[in-house]
């Protein structure tokens, strides 16, 4: 895996600082939800996701959002061992969650666009290509442990 230079690190860890994890994380979730409404298979025993009522009204999917987003926020402390860190959370999703791994390229990007949402004044070109580095390295991490 390619490595982050500084400036890129800086932007990463400078806009990291200031991301309310239980709100962005709410909202990438629920926005995968609803854009793409057959991903809801993974989370039935979240209770009702009919629609994107149920869904923006579902505390499970905000706690789980705010959950996977402060397991993003764990690369953001280990950006030379990313595909290290999430080895065991890769197992886990292929052995017991059965998630396609195409799925976390696809959050990925947007997470991303939530970012961005929140963050409009930080998102310059350079943060969005070191946010874009970072998202994909994410993706390959937990895909890696797949077989
Ligand atoms: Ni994901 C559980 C982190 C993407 C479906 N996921 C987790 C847990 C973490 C986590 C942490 C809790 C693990 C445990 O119980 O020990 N998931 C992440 C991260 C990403 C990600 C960091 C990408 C950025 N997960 C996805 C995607 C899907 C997904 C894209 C499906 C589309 N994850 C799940 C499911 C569970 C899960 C399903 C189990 C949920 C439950 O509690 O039953």
């Amino acid at each position: 895996m390619a490595s982050f230079n500084a400036h890129e690190k800086e932007y990463i860890v400078d806009l990291w600082a200031k991301v309310d994890v239980a709100q962005c994380g709410a909202d990438a979730l629920s926005r995968m939800l609803i854009v793409y409404p057959w991903k809801r298979r993974y989370f039935e025993h979240f209770g009702k996701l009919c629609n994107a009522h149920d869904i923006l009204h579902n505390s499970k999917v905000q706690e789980h959002g705010k959950k996977v987003l402060a397991s993003f926020g764990e690369a953001v402390k280990h950006l030379d061992n990313i595909k290290g860190h999430f080895a065991n959370l890769s197992k886990l999703h292929c052995e017991k969650f059965h998630v396609d791994p195409e799925n976390f390229k696809l959050l990925g990007d947007i997470i991303i666009i939530v970012l961005a949402a929140h963050h409009p004044e930080d998102f310059s070109m350079e943060c969005h290509a070191a946010f874009q580095k970072l998202v994909r390295q994410v993706a390959a991490a937990l895909a890696a442990e797949y077989h």
